[in-house]
């Protein structure tokens, strides 16, 4: 039996994977699989080939994906994120580290049977990070990808270990071996910054005080956001999330000169999410109740990334800036969201 042809969206049903299947499903000649141990929602649902209900951590559901189709693109979305890496340390492991690890494992394999390196996508984060004190945080500006790789959350350490394991599989899987076979997994990752999507509210990281703070001025909802006024990390509106994944999945493989990329937009402090949040909802109830322990988490990661490669190597651009984001995207489509 010949296998069907497609590509793979792990933890589809997140916030990064709503805006990806949408943009994917524009050109219906590629097929797509989805792994997730949550049902898409199902307008989402009917826009893929197969919809796949299983953990990552299960070598079986991937075992049956690779019986059954020729993949040659992989977005593996599924992650714990920092807040909830948090509390289950040890399952966070599991998910991000252990998931990812079979997930290599299957691109290999795919690379392996039908003989074409899988393009292999990696969202990691700028949790990759970790700045030790505020005024190192001031001072380092736009920090590079060789900077502060010292993360403090058991997420950060998920996200850039897997970006070595990823490297691993590409240049120097099982080198002793008698046969070369690394170059099946042709892995390419990227640090997004805290992510704001207009249709979707999201759950367990620990930027998401912006997003909190749109949606819930958007619902008429009071909301104390976690960090102090002047806290500072980049953003970056989804569409442009969505596009970097794309871009850099189909960048010529020669272009690349980095394993993992920084990819800049804008970098308000929350006071300036109040701030322009407040603008289109004047009477919104949004006020500060600081948690320390989540603000030393923000603390650590980068006030600005330096996005030079990104920009240099595959032609990144955001087509979003601050205020673009909320005047074009946000905005209009958060008010239509709860209009309904
Ligand atoms: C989180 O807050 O954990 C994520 C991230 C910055 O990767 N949004």
């Amino acid at each position: 039996m010949l296998r069907r042809p497609g590509i793979l969206i792990t933890g589809a049903s997140g916030e990064i994977g709503h805006g990806l299947i949408s943009r994917l499903a524009q050109d219906r000649s590629t097929p797509i699989v989805t792994l997730d141990v949550r049902n898409l929602e199902p307008d989402l649902g009917k826009m893929v080939h197969r919809e796949i209900i299983g953990s990552i951590t299960d070598p079986a559901a991937l075992d049956r994906i690779l019986a059954e189709f020729d993949i040659d693109h992989v977005y593996h979305l599924a992650a714990y994120l920092s807040t909830r890496s948090e509390f289950t340390p040890v399952t966070a492991h599991e998910v991000n580290v252990e998931g990812t690890m079979n997930l290599l494992e299957f691109a290999q394999k795919q690379g392996e049977s039908h003989g074409r390196p899988v393009v292999f996508l990696y969202p990691s984060s700028i949790a990759a990070y970790g700045l030790p004190d505020l005024e190192t945080k001031a001072k380092a500006g736009k920090v590079r990808e060789e900077e502060f790789n010292t993360p403090t959350t058991m997420y950060g350490c998920n996200k850039l270990y897997c970006e070595l394991l990823g490297r691993y599989y590409a240049r120097h899987y099982k080198q002793l071996s008698a046969e070369p076979l690394s170059g099946k997994v042709d892995f390419r990752a990227v640090r997004f910054p805290g992510l704001i999507s207009a249709v979707t509210v999201p759950s367990g990281g620990t930027s998401d005080y912006a997003p909190e703070m749109i949606h819930a001025a958007a619902k008429g909802e009071a909301y104390a956001c976690f960090v102090r006024p002047d806290t500072r990390i980049p953003f970056m509106a989804m569409p442009d999330g969505v596009e970097v994944l794309l871009k850099l999945a189909y960048a010529p493989r020669e272009r690349l000169s980095k394993t993992a990329y920084n990819v800049g937009a804008f970098n308000p402090s929350a006071e300036e999410v109040r701030h322009i949040v407040l603008e289109s909802f004047p009477g919104a109830n949004l006020t500060y109740a600081n948690d320390v322990k989540r603000q030393g988490i923000v603390d650590s990661w980068p006030g600005d990334v330096n996005d030079s490669a990104a920009r240099a190597d595959w032609g990144w651009a955001p087509q979003y800036d601050f205020r673009r984001a909320f005047s074009e995207y946000l905005i209009p489509m958060i008010r239509e969201r709860y209009a309904k």
